[in-house]
Protein backbone atom coordinates (compact mmCIF):
# COMPACT_ATOMS: atom_id res chain seq x y z
CA UNK A 1 0.00 0.00 0.00
CA UNK A 2 0.76 3.72 -1.03
CA UNK A 3 1.97 5.09 2.81
CA UNK A 4 1.43 8.26 1.10
CA UNK A 5 -1.84 7.80 -0.23
CA UNK A 6 -3.76 10.71 2.15
CA UNK A 7 -1.96 13.20 0.56
CA UNK A 8 -4.21 12.33 -2.39
CA UNK A 9 -6.86 14.02 0.06
CA UNK A 10 -4.90 17.32 0.76
CA UNK A 11 -4.84 17.34 -2.36
CA UNK A 12 -8.59 17.40 -2.86
CA UNK A 13 -9.14 19.18 0.35
CA UNK A 14 -6.91 22.40 -1.24
CA UNK A 15 -8.89 22.38 -4.58
CA UNK A 16 -12.12 21.57 -2.81
CA UNK A 17 -12.26 24.48 -0.24
CA UNK A 18 -11.19 26.96 -2.91
CA UNK A 19 -14.90 27.50 -4.05
CA UNK A 20 -18.19 27.13 -2.71
CA UNK A 21 -20.84 25.14 -3.67
CA UNK A 22 -22.73 28.38 -5.04
CA UNK A 23 -19.41 30.15 -7.13
CA UNK A 24 -18.95 26.09 -8.48
CA UNK A 25 -22.26 26.21 -9.86
CA UNK A 26 -21.62 29.55 -11.54
CA UNK A 27 -18.64 28.71 -13.10
CA UNK A 28 -19.76 26.01 -14.67
CA UNK A 29 -23.75 25.66 -16.52
CA UNK A 30 -23.33 21.89 -17.10
CA UNK A 31 -21.95 21.16 -13.82
CA UNK A 32 -25.09 19.68 -12.45
CA UNK A 33 -25.28 17.31 -15.70
CA UNK A 34 -21.04 16.36 -15.34
CA UNK A 35 -21.54 15.65 -11.55
CA UNK A 36 -24.54 12.98 -11.84
CA UNK A 37 -24.12 9.22 -12.67
CA UNK A 38 -26.80 6.07 -13.27
CA UNK A 39 -26.22 2.98 -12.22
CA UNK A 40 -29.02 -0.04 -11.36
CA UNK A 41 -32.11 2.21 -11.84
CA UNK A 42 -30.46 5.16 -9.63
CA UNK A 43 -29.75 8.27 -10.75
CA UNK A 44 -26.74 9.70 -8.14
CA UNK A 45 -26.84 13.87 -8.66
CA UNK A 46 -23.55 14.72 -6.70
CA UNK A 47 -23.63 18.33 -7.92
CA UNK A 48 -24.30 19.97 -4.47
CA UNK A 49 -20.68 18.88 -2.67
CA UNK A 50 -17.85 20.71 -2.31
CA UNK A 51 -16.17 19.50 -5.33
CA UNK A 52 -14.56 19.79 -8.60
CA UNK A 53 -13.00 17.87 -11.15
CA UNK A 54 -9.42 18.41 -9.42
CA UNK A 55 -11.30 17.65 -6.16
CA UNK A 56 -12.50 14.40 -7.65
CA UNK A 57 -9.37 13.28 -9.69
CA UNK A 58 -7.47 13.34 -6.06
CA UNK A 59 -9.57 11.48 -4.41
CA UNK A 60 -9.76 8.76 -6.87
CA UNK A 61 -6.39 8.92 -6.66
CA UNK A 62 -7.07 7.84 -3.17
CA UNK A 63 -8.73 4.75 -4.12
CA UNK A 64 -6.26 3.95 -6.45
CA UNK A 65 -3.38 3.62 -4.36
CA UNK A 66 -5.48 2.16 -1.38
CA UNK A 67 -5.41 -0.86 -4.16
CA UNK A 68 -9.36 -0.87 -4.03
CA UNK A 69 -9.32 -2.77 -7.65
CA UNK A 70 -7.90 -5.66 -6.33
CA UNK A 71 -9.55 -5.68 -3.07
CA UNK A 72 -13.29 -5.52 -4.62
CA UNK A 73 -11.73 -8.75 -6.42
CA UNK A 74 -10.63 -10.43 -4.17
CA UNK A 75 -13.91 -9.82 -1.75
CA UNK A 76 -16.14 -11.39 -4.97
CA UNK A 77 -13.69 -14.31 -5.66
CA UNK A 78 -14.60 -15.81 -2.23
CA UNK A 79 -10.78 -14.57 -1.01
CA UNK A 80 -10.92 -14.77 3.33
CA UNK A 81 -10.93 -10.73 3.66
CA UNK A 82 -12.65 -11.22 7.08
CA UNK A 83 -9.44 -12.24 8.63
CA UNK A 84 -9.66 -12.02 12.28
CA UNK A 85 -12.85 -14.21 11.60
CA UNK A 86 -10.57 -16.30 8.80
CA UNK A 87 -13.99 -16.21 6.49
CA UNK A 88 -14.57 -15.01 3.17
CA UNK A 89 -16.89 -12.09 2.30
CA UNK A 90 -19.37 -13.69 -0.02
CA UNK A 91 -22.68 -11.85 0.19
CA UNK A 92 -22.35 -10.72 -3.22
CA UNK A 93 -22.62 -14.42 -3.97
CA UNK A 94 -26.11 -14.81 -2.93
CA UNK A 95 -27.84 -12.64 -5.51
CA UNK A 96 -25.20 -13.55 -8.63
CA UNK A 97 -28.05 -14.34 -10.84
CA UNK A 98 -25.48 -15.45 -13.82
CA UNK A 99 -25.93 -19.41 -13.82
CA UNK A 100 -22.95 -20.08 -15.41
CA UNK A 101 -21.10 -18.83 -12.17
CA UNK A 102 -19.01 -20.13 -10.28
CA UNK A 103 -17.53 -18.42 -6.90
CA UNK A 104 -15.09 -20.78 -5.06
CA UNK A 105 -14.76 -21.06 -1.41
CA UNK A 106 -11.33 -23.20 0.16
CA UNK A 107 -11.72 -24.60 -3.48
CA UNK A 108 -15.33 -25.44 -3.66
CA UNK A 109 -17.84 -23.51 -5.77
CA UNK A 110 -21.05 -22.42 -3.65
CA UNK A 111 -23.29 -21.57 -6.30
CA UNK A 112 -25.38 -25.01 -6.52
CA UNK A 113 -25.92 -24.79 -2.69
CA UNK A 114 -27.04 -21.26 -2.77
CA UNK A 115 -29.40 -21.60 -5.59
CA UNK A 116 -30.76 -25.02 -4.08
CA UNK A 117 -31.45 -23.25 -1.08
CA UNK A 118 -33.31 -19.99 -3.29
CA UNK A 119 -35.29 -22.90 -4.86
CA UNK A 120 -35.74 -23.93 -1.15
CA UNK A 121 -37.19 -21.10 0.13
CA UNK A 122 -38.84 -20.47 -3.27
CA UNK A 123 -41.05 -23.89 -2.72
CA UNK A 124 -42.02 -23.59 1.24
CA UNK A 125 -42.77 -19.31 0.14
CA UNK A 126 -45.30 -21.12 -2.76
CA UNK A 127 -47.03 -23.70 0.10
CA UNK A 128 -47.49 -20.93 2.41
CA UNK A 129 -48.69 -18.19 0.07
CA UNK A 130 -51.35 -20.61 -1.62
CA UNK A 131 -52.22 -22.08 1.67
CA UNK A 132 -51.51 -25.34 1.16
CA UNK A 133 -48.84 -25.06 4.46
CA UNK A 134 -51.36 -26.45 6.76
CA UNK A 135 -50.87 -25.58 10.88
CA UNK A 136 -51.39 -28.21 13.46
CA UNK A 137 -54.64 -28.17 13.42
CA UNK A 138 -55.05 -27.91 9.08
CA UNK A 139 -55.22 -24.39 9.68
CA UNK A 140 -53.84 -21.95 6.68
CA UNK A 141 -51.05 -19.22 7.66
CA UNK A 142 -52.22 -16.07 8.63
CA UNK A 143 -49.31 -15.00 11.05
CA UNK A 144 -45.71 -14.68 10.23
CA UNK A 145 -43.41 -14.01 13.22
CA UNK A 146 -40.20 -13.81 12.65
CA UNK A 147 -37.86 -13.46 15.80
CA UNK A 148 -34.40 -12.47 15.43
CA UNK A 149 -31.93 -9.02 16.22
CA UNK A 150 -29.32 -7.17 14.54
CA UNK A 151 -28.56 -8.43 11.38
CA UNK A 152 -31.37 -11.11 11.30
CA UNK A 153 -34.08 -8.33 11.51
CA UNK A 154 -33.21 -4.82 10.76
CA UNK A 155 -33.06 -6.42 7.19
CA UNK A 156 -36.09 -8.25 6.98
CA UNK A 157 -38.06 -5.17 8.85
CA UNK A 158 -36.65 -2.85 6.79
CA UNK A 159 -37.37 -4.60 3.49
CA UNK A 160 -40.56 -6.17 4.63
CA UNK A 161 -41.98 -2.49 5.04
CA UNK A 162 -40.18 -1.03 1.57
CA UNK A 163 -42.40 -3.50 -0.55
CA UNK A 164 -45.64 -3.84 1.15
CA UNK A 165 -47.07 -2.41 -2.40
CA UNK A 166 -45.60 -6.26 -3.65
CA UNK A 167 -47.00 -7.74 -0.50
CA UNK A 168 -49.75 -10.65 -0.10
CA UNK A 169 -51.82 -8.73 2.25
CA UNK A 170 -53.85 -11.95 3.78
CA UNK A 171 -50.46 -12.83 5.52
CA UNK A 172 -49.63 -10.31 8.50
CA UNK A 173 -46.30 -9.93 9.36
CA UNK A 174 -44.16 -9.60 12.88
CA UNK A 175 -40.60 -9.09 14.11
CA UNK A 176 -39.96 -9.79 17.42
CA UNK A 177 -35.96 -8.77 17.86
CA UNK A 178 -36.10 -7.42 21.77
CA UNK A 179 -35.50 -9.41 24.56
CA UNK A 180 -37.96 -7.13 26.65
CA UNK A 181 -40.98 -9.74 26.70
CA UNK A 182 -43.54 -6.65 26.48
CA UNK A 183 -42.24 -6.99 22.17
CA UNK A 184 -42.83 -10.92 22.08
CA UNK A 185 -46.60 -10.58 24.41
CA UNK A 186 -48.03 -7.82 22.43
CA UNK A 187 -47.82 -9.89 19.30
CA UNK A 188 -48.46 -12.98 20.51
CA UNK A 189 -51.45 -10.69 21.35
CA UNK A 190 -52.02 -10.01 17.87
CA UNK A 191 -51.70 -13.93 16.57
CA UNK A 192 -53.56 -17.03 16.36
CA UNK A 193 -51.66 -19.99 17.39
CA UNK A 194 -53.46 -22.65 15.00
CA UNK A 195 -52.66 -19.77 11.68
CA UNK A 196 -49.25 -18.57 13.18
CA UNK A 197 -45.73 -19.41 11.43
CA UNK A 198 -42.60 -18.68 13.76
CA UNK A 199 -39.58 -17.43 12.00
CA UNK A 200 -36.24 -18.28 14.19
CA UNK A 201 -33.75 -16.01 12.26
CA UNK A 202 -30.62 -16.50 13.53
CA UNK A 203 -27.02 -17.50 12.30
CA UNK A 204 -25.54 -18.99 14.89
CA UNK A 205 -29.06 -19.97 17.36
CA UNK A 206 -27.13 -18.83 20.80
CA UNK A 207 -28.02 -15.10 20.12
CA UNK A 208 -29.28 -14.58 23.95
CA UNK A 209 -32.31 -12.52 23.07
CA UNK A 210 -33.36 -14.45 20.16
CA UNK A 211 -33.53 -17.74 21.55
CA UNK A 212 -35.00 -16.80 24.49
CA UNK A 213 -38.05 -15.16 22.79
CA UNK A 214 -37.43 -18.18 20.44
CA UNK A 215 -38.23 -20.62 23.76
CA UNK A 216 -40.86 -18.60 25.15
CA UNK A 217 -43.02 -18.70 21.71
CA UNK A 218 -42.79 -22.17 21.57
CA UNK A 219 -43.61 -23.03 25.10
CA UNK A 220 -46.60 -20.40 24.28
CA UNK A 221 -47.39 -22.28 21.13
CA UNK A 222 -47.35 -25.92 22.70
CA UNK A 223 -49.28 -24.98 25.19
CA UNK A 224 -52.23 -23.14 23.01
CA UNK A 225 -52.38 -26.47 21.25
CA UNK A 226 -51.93 -29.00 23.55
CA UNK A 227 -48.97 -30.61 22.28
CA UNK A 228 -45.24 -30.94 21.26
CA UNK A 229 -45.95 -32.25 17.84
CA UNK A 230 -47.31 -29.04 16.71
CA UNK A 231 -43.77 -27.30 16.76
CA UNK A 232 -43.19 -28.80 13.29
CA UNK A 233 -46.00 -27.16 11.39
CA UNK A 234 -45.20 -23.72 12.84
CA UNK A 235 -41.58 -23.64 13.19
CA UNK A 236 -38.66 -23.03 10.75
CA UNK A 237 -35.22 -21.78 11.14
CA UNK A 238 -32.63 -19.56 9.32
CA UNK A 239 -29.46 -20.61 10.18
CA UNK A 240 -26.05 -22.03 9.82
CA UNK A 241 -26.02 -24.24 12.92
CA UNK A 242 -27.99 -26.98 12.21
CA UNK A 243 -27.00 -28.77 15.33
CA UNK A 244 -28.65 -26.12 17.39
CA UNK A 245 -31.51 -26.18 15.23
CA UNK A 246 -32.29 -29.76 15.49
CA UNK A 247 -31.78 -29.52 19.39
CA UNK A 248 -34.17 -26.66 19.49
CA UNK A 249 -36.38 -28.96 17.89
CA UNK A 250 -37.06 -28.12 14.67
CA UNK A 251 -36.20 -30.84 12.11
CA UNK A 252 -33.47 -29.86 9.22
CA UNK A 253 -36.59 -30.02 6.22
CA UNK A 254 -37.80 -27.22 7.58
CA UNK A 255 -34.11 -25.62 8.35
CA UNK A 256 -33.31 -22.79 5.73
CA UNK A 257 -29.28 -22.49 5.55
CA UNK A 258 -26.65 -20.50 4.79
CA UNK A 259 -23.43 -19.80 5.62
CA UNK A 260 -20.63 -18.38 7.55
CA UNK A 261 -19.34 -16.13 4.65
CA UNK A 262 -22.78 -14.11 5.07
CA UNK A 263 -21.84 -11.79 7.85
CA UNK A 264 -24.90 -11.05 9.67
CA UNK A 265 -25.65 -7.68 8.53
CA UNK A 266 -24.92 -8.50 5.12
CA UNK A 267 -27.43 -11.42 5.47
CA UNK A 268 -30.56 -10.35 3.79
CA UNK A 269 -30.48 -12.01 0.62
CA UNK A 270 -29.70 -15.14 2.39
CA UNK A 271 -32.11 -17.51 3.60
CA UNK A 272 -32.85 -14.48 6.32
CA UNK A 273 -34.78 -12.60 3.54
CA UNK A 274 -37.51 -15.61 3.91
CA UNK A 275 -39.54 -13.35 5.39
CA UNK A 276 -39.39 -11.17 2.36
CA UNK A 277 -39.80 -13.85 -0.05
CA UNK A 278 -43.06 -15.25 1.98
CA UNK A 279 -44.81 -11.44 1.53
CA UNK A 280 -43.71 -10.44 -2.14
CA UNK A 281 -43.93 -13.89 -3.48
CA UNK A 282 -40.36 -15.94 -5.04
CA UNK A 283 -40.91 -13.84 -8.34
CA UNK A 284 -40.73 -10.77 -6.70
CA UNK A 285 -38.01 -11.92 -5.06
CA UNK A 286 -35.48 -12.99 -7.74
CA UNK A 287 -36.48 -9.19 -8.31
CA UNK A 288 -35.28 -7.79 -5.62
CA UNK A 289 -31.71 -10.37 -6.10
CA UNK A 290 -31.53 -9.06 -9.79
CA UNK A 291 -31.58 -5.44 -8.17
CA UNK A 292 -28.38 -5.96 -6.27
CA UNK A 293 -26.75 -7.91 -8.65
CA UNK A 294 -26.75 -4.91 -11.08
CA UNK A 295 -25.19 -2.58 -8.21
CA UNK A 296 -22.69 -5.50 -7.93
CA UNK A 297 -21.84 -5.77 -11.63
CA UNK A 298 -21.89 -1.96 -12.01
CA UNK A 299 -19.28 -1.43 -8.41
CA UNK A 300 -17.24 -4.32 -9.89
CA UNK A 301 -16.44 -2.72 -13.66
CA UNK A 302 -17.04 0.51 -13.26
CA UNK A 303 -14.21 3.15 -13.80
CA UNK A 304 -13.91 4.48 -10.21
CA UNK A 305 -14.78 8.41 -11.71
CA UNK A 306 -17.88 6.87 -12.77
CA UNK A 307 -18.64 4.49 -10.07
CA UNK A 308 -21.59 5.41 -8.28
CA UNK A 309 -20.69 3.20 -4.52
CA UNK A 310 -17.21 4.43 -5.33
CA UNK A 311 -17.97 7.95 -5.54
CA UNK A 312 -20.25 8.13 -2.39
CA UNK A 313 -17.77 6.43 -0.38
CA UNK A 314 -15.06 9.17 -1.45
CA UNK A 315 -17.06 12.00 -0.83
CA UNK A 316 -17.76 10.90 2.85
CA UNK A 317 -14.42 10.38 2.89
CA UNK A 318 -13.82 13.86 2.53
CA UNK A 319 -16.09 15.06 4.92
CA UNK A 320 -15.17 13.44 7.74
CA UNK A 321 -11.25 13.10 7.49
CA UNK A 322 -11.09 16.49 5.12
CA UNK A 323 -13.46 18.61 6.98
CA UNK A 324 -14.13 16.95 10.45
CA UNK A 325 -17.97 15.84 9.69
CA UNK A 326 -18.35 13.26 12.23
CA UNK A 327 -22.38 12.58 11.60
CA UNK A 328 -23.56 11.46 7.95
CA UNK A 329 -27.30 11.82 7.26
CA UNK A 330 -29.87 9.52 4.97
CA UNK A 331 -33.00 11.16 4.43
CA UNK A 332 -35.49 8.90 2.07
CA UNK A 333 -38.23 11.05 0.83
CA UNK A 334 -40.10 7.78 0.69
CA UNK A 335 -42.43 6.61 3.83
CA UNK A 336 -42.00 3.01 2.49
CA UNK A 337 -37.92 3.47 3.06
CA UNK A 338 -38.82 5.04 6.87
CA UNK A 339 -36.54 1.93 8.44
CA UNK A 340 -33.50 2.45 5.67
CA UNK A 341 -31.60 4.82 7.73
CA UNK A 342 -31.98 2.12 10.75
CA UNK A 343 -30.85 -0.29 8.60
CA UNK A 344 -28.10 1.61 7.29
CA UNK A 345 -27.04 2.31 10.99
CA UNK A 346 -26.21 -0.76 11.18
CA UNK A 347 -24.43 -2.30 7.92
CA UNK A 348 -21.95 1.42 8.42
CA UNK A 349 -21.32 1.65 12.11
CA UNK A 350 -21.19 -1.91 12.99
CA UNK A 351 -19.01 -2.56 9.67
CA UNK A 352 -16.58 0.62 9.94
CA UNK A 353 -16.60 1.74 13.31
CA UNK A 354 -13.48 0.51 14.30
CA UNK A 355 -9.78 1.87 16.01
CA UNK A 356 -7.78 -0.65 14.99
CA UNK A 357 -6.34 -0.65 11.49
CA UNK A 358 -5.68 -4.15 9.36
CA UNK A 359 -2.45 -4.45 10.81
CA UNK A 360 -3.52 -4.26 14.32
CA UNK A 361 -2.41 -0.48 15.34
CA UNK A 362 -4.31 2.27 16.26
CA UNK A 363 -5.98 4.22 13.21
CA UNK A 364 -4.78 7.65 12.46
CA UNK A 365 -8.09 8.73 10.21
CA UNK A 366 -11.66 9.08 11.36
CA UNK A 367 -13.51 5.70 10.50
CA UNK A 368 -17.18 5.24 10.16
CA UNK A 369 -19.40 8.28 10.23
CA UNK A 370 -22.41 8.33 13.01
CA UNK A 371 -25.08 7.50 11.07
CA UNK A 372 -28.05 8.29 11.56
CA UNK A 373 -31.59 9.97 9.65
CA UNK A 374 -35.67 10.00 8.76
CA UNK A 375 -38.01 10.19 6.51
CA UNK A 376 -38.72 13.31 4.93
CA UNK A 377 -40.91 15.66 5.19
CA UNK A 378 -40.64 14.86 8.74
CA UNK A 379 -37.26 15.40 9.87
CA UNK A 380 -37.39 18.85 7.85
CA UNK A 381 -40.05 19.92 10.98
CA UNK A 382 -38.17 18.98 13.68
CA UNK A 383 -33.53 18.38 13.30
CA UNK A 384 -33.17 19.92 9.85
CA UNK A 385 -33.03 23.38 11.65
CA UNK A 386 -29.72 21.93 12.89
CA UNK A 387 -28.15 20.88 9.03
CA UNK A 388 -29.41 24.51 8.07
CA UNK A 389 -27.88 26.92 10.85
CA UNK A 390 -25.80 24.50 12.95
CA UNK A 391 -22.11 24.47 13.62
CA UNK A 392 -22.04 21.09 12.56
CA UNK A 393 -21.37 20.31 8.89
CA UNK A 394 -23.41 17.00 8.12
CA UNK A 395 -23.85 16.13 4.50
CA UNK A 396 -26.44 14.41 3.41
CA UNK A 397 -28.56 11.81 1.38
CA UNK A 398 -31.88 12.73 -0.20
CA UNK A 399 -33.26 9.59 -1.47
CA UNK A 400 -36.66 9.60 -3.82
CA UNK A 401 -39.16 8.02 -6.30
CA UNK A 402 -40.44 10.23 -8.82
CA UNK A 403 -43.65 7.74 -9.10
CA UNK A 404 -45.65 7.17 -5.99
CA UNK A 405 -47.18 3.36 -5.50
CA UNK A 406 -50.25 5.66 -3.37
CA UNK A 407 -51.65 8.56 -6.14
CA UNK A 408 -53.49 10.73 -3.63
CA UNK A 409 -54.39 14.20 -5.71
CA UNK A 410 -51.23 16.41 -5.39
CA UNK A 411 -49.24 14.78 -2.08
CA UNK A 412 -46.50 13.18 -3.96
CA UNK A 413 -45.19 16.71 -6.35
CA UNK A 414 -45.65 18.24 -2.74
CA UNK A 415 -43.36 14.83 -1.36
CA UNK A 416 -40.41 15.53 -3.78
CA UNK A 417 -41.08 19.68 -3.85
CA UNK A 418 -39.95 19.42 -0.30
CA UNK A 419 -36.83 17.19 -1.45
CA UNK A 420 -35.26 18.93 -3.91
CA UNK A 421 -36.40 22.87 -2.03
CA UNK A 422 -34.25 21.11 1.03
CA UNK A 423 -31.03 20.76 -1.45
CA UNK A 424 -31.42 23.96 -2.88
CA UNK A 425 -31.50 25.43 0.46
CA UNK A 426 -28.33 23.72 1.63
CA UNK A 427 -26.33 24.28 -1.07
CA UNK A 428 -27.34 27.25 -2.03
CA UNK A 429 -28.17 29.27 1.51
CA UNK A 430 -29.56 33.13 2.01
CA UNK A 431 -27.72 36.02 1.78
CA UNK A 432 -27.65 39.05 4.20
CA UNK A 433 -28.17 40.93 1.25
CA UNK A 434 -31.12 39.00 0.36
CA UNK A 435 -32.59 38.91 3.29
CA UNK A 436 -32.58 42.65 2.82
CA UNK A 437 -33.96 42.82 -0.45
CA UNK A 438 -36.93 41.30 0.64
CA UNK A 439 -37.00 43.54 3.85
CA UNK A 440 -36.04 41.89 6.65
CA UNK A 441 -35.16 44.13 9.62
CA UNK A 442 -31.88 44.89 10.14
CA UNK A 443 -31.43 43.34 13.49
CA UNK A 444 -33.27 40.26 11.92
CA UNK A 445 -30.91 39.31 9.11
CA UNK A 446 -28.24 37.43 11.42
CA UNK A 447 -30.59 34.94 12.08
CA UNK A 448 -32.31 34.70 8.85
CA UNK A 449 -29.13 34.17 6.79
CA UNK A 450 -27.97 30.93 6.03
CA UNK A 451 -24.33 29.93 4.77
CA UNK A 452 -25.54 27.19 2.05
CA UNK A 453 -22.35 25.33 1.38
CA UNK A 454 -24.03 22.73 3.14
CA UNK A 455 -23.56 19.57 0.68
CA UNK A 456 -25.78 16.82 -0.19
CA UNK A 457 -26.26 14.12 -2.61
CA UNK A 458 -29.67 13.30 -4.12
CA UNK A 459 -30.63 9.57 -5.13
CA UNK A 460 -33.20 9.26 -7.70
CA UNK A 461 -35.32 5.95 -8.77
CA UNK A 462 -38.26 5.55 -11.37
CA UNK A 463 -40.33 4.18 -8.40
CA UNK A 464 -39.52 1.90 -5.60
CA UNK A 465 -39.56 -1.58 -6.80
CA UNK A 466 -38.29 -5.20 -5.24
CA UNK A 467 -34.99 -4.42 -8.02
CA UNK A 468 -34.44 -1.02 -6.85
CA UNK A 469 -34.55 -1.50 -3.36
CA UNK A 470 -31.87 -4.62 -4.04
CA UNK A 471 -29.29 -2.03 -5.56
CA UNK A 472 -29.78 0.58 -3.12
CA UNK A 473 -28.77 -1.97 -0.27
CA UNK A 474 -26.21 -2.78 -2.78
CA UNK A 475 -25.10 0.71 -3.12
CA UNK A 476 -24.26 1.58 0.43
CA UNK A 477 -23.09 -1.81 1.17
CA UNK A 478 -20.39 -1.13 -1.51
CA UNK A 479 -19.74 2.28 -0.70
CA UNK A 480 -19.05 1.04 3.02
CA UNK A 481 -16.83 -1.54 1.69
CA UNK A 482 -15.23 1.29 -0.40
CA UNK A 483 -14.22 3.33 3.16
CA UNK A 484 -13.07 0.27 5.16
CA UNK A 485 -10.76 -0.15 2.45
CA UNK A 486 -9.22 3.34 2.27
CA UNK A 487 -9.58 3.22 5.92
CA UNK A 488 -7.73 0.19 6.16
CA UNK A 489 -10.09 -1.64 8.65
CA UNK A 490 -11.64 -5.01 8.50
CA UNK A 491 -15.19 -3.94 7.36
CA UNK A 492 -16.41 -8.08 8.37
CA UNK A 493 -16.48 -8.63 12.38
CA UNK A 494 -18.06 -6.94 15.14
CA UNK A 495 -15.66 -7.58 18.06
CA UNK A 496 -16.88 -4.32 20.04
CA UNK A 497 -20.10 -5.98 20.50
CA UNK A 498 -19.03 -9.10 22.82
CA UNK A 499 -18.35 -7.39 25.44
CA UNK A 500 -21.45 -6.47 26.41
CA UNK A 501 -22.52 -9.54 25.48
CA UNK A 502 -20.31 -11.74 28.35
CA UNK A 503 -21.06 -8.88 31.07
CA UNK A 504 -25.06 -9.52 30.54
CA UNK A 505 -24.48 -13.09 31.51
CA UNK A 506 -22.37 -12.10 34.65
CA UNK A 507 -24.90 -9.31 35.87
CA UNK A 508 -27.71 -11.67 34.96
CA UNK A 509 -26.63 -14.38 37.63
CA UNK A 510 -25.96 -11.56 40.03
CA UNK A 511 -29.73 -10.45 39.55
CA UNK A 512 -31.07 -13.90 39.99
CA UNK A 513 -28.81 -15.51 42.21
CA UNK A 514 -29.96 -16.28 46.23
CA UNK A 515 -26.90 -13.73 46.90
CA UNK A 516 -25.12 -11.38 44.20
CA UNK A 517 -21.10 -11.22 43.67
CA UNK A 518 -20.67 -8.11 44.05
CA UNK A 519 -17.94 -8.14 42.14
CA UNK A 520 -19.16 -5.38 39.62
CA UNK A 521 -17.86 -1.48 39.96
CA UNK A 522 -19.66 0.28 43.20
CA UNK A 523 -21.95 1.89 40.65
CA UNK A 524 -22.93 -1.33 38.60
CA UNK A 525 -23.54 -3.38 42.28
CA UNK A 526 -25.70 -0.15 43.69
CA UNK A 527 -27.62 -0.88 40.51
CA UNK A 528 -28.34 -4.18 40.87
CA UNK A 529 -28.98 -4.46 44.78
CA UNK A 530 -31.73 -2.24 43.88
CA UNK A 531 -33.20 -3.57 40.88
CA UNK A 532 -33.40 -6.63 43.15
CA UNK A 533 -34.80 -4.69 46.15
CA UNK A 534 -37.63 -3.60 43.99
CA UNK A 535 -38.44 -6.92 42.82
CA UNK A 536 -37.72 -8.44 46.14
CA UNK A 537 -35.08 -10.44 46.17
C1 LIG B 1 -24.29 -8.45 12.33
C2 LIG B 1 -24.03 -8.75 13.72
C3 LIG B 1 -25.25 -8.90 14.59
C4 LIG B 1 -26.00 -10.22 14.43
C5 LIG B 1 -26.95 -10.40 15.60
C6 LIG B 1 -27.77 -11.66 15.49
O1 LIG B 1 -23.44 -8.33 11.49
O2 LIG B 1 -23.19 -9.83 13.80
O3 LIG B 1 -26.17 -7.86 14.42
O4 LIG B 1 -26.68 -10.25 13.21
O5 LIG B 1 -26.22 -10.40 16.81
O6 LIG B 1 -26.96 -12.78 15.42
P1 LIG B 1 -27.55 -14.17 15.06
O7 LIG B 1 -28.12 -14.13 13.69
O8 LIG B 1 -26.42 -15.16 15.18
O9 LIG B 1 -28.64 -14.46 16.07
Amino acid sequence: MNTDKWAYLDDAMVASSKKTIKELFAEDPERAKKFSLNAAGWFLDYSKNRVDRKAMKALVKLAEASNLKAEIEKMFTGKKINVTEDRAVLHTALRNCDPKARVNVDGKNVMPAVRAVLRQMGDFSDLVRQGKWKGFTGKRIKYIVNIGIGGSDLGPVMANIALTPYAKRYLKFFFVSNVDSTHLAETLKAVKADQTLFIVASKTFTTQETMSNANAAKDWLVKKLGDKKAVAKHFVALSTAAKEVTDFGISPANMFPFWDWVGGRYSLPSAIGLSLMLAIGRNNYARFLRGYWKMDQHFRTAKFERNMPVVMALLGILYSNGYGAETYCCLPYDQYLSRFPAYLQQMDMESNGKSTDKDGNPVEHVTGPIEWGEPGTNGQHSFYQLIHQGTHLIPCDFIGCCKTHNEIGDLHDKLMANLFAQTEALAFGKTADDCRKEGVPENLVPFKTFEGNRPTNTLLCDQLKPETLGALIALYEHKVFTQGVILNIYSFDQWGVQLGKVLAKGVLSDLTAKKPSGKHDASTNQLIARYRKAVGR
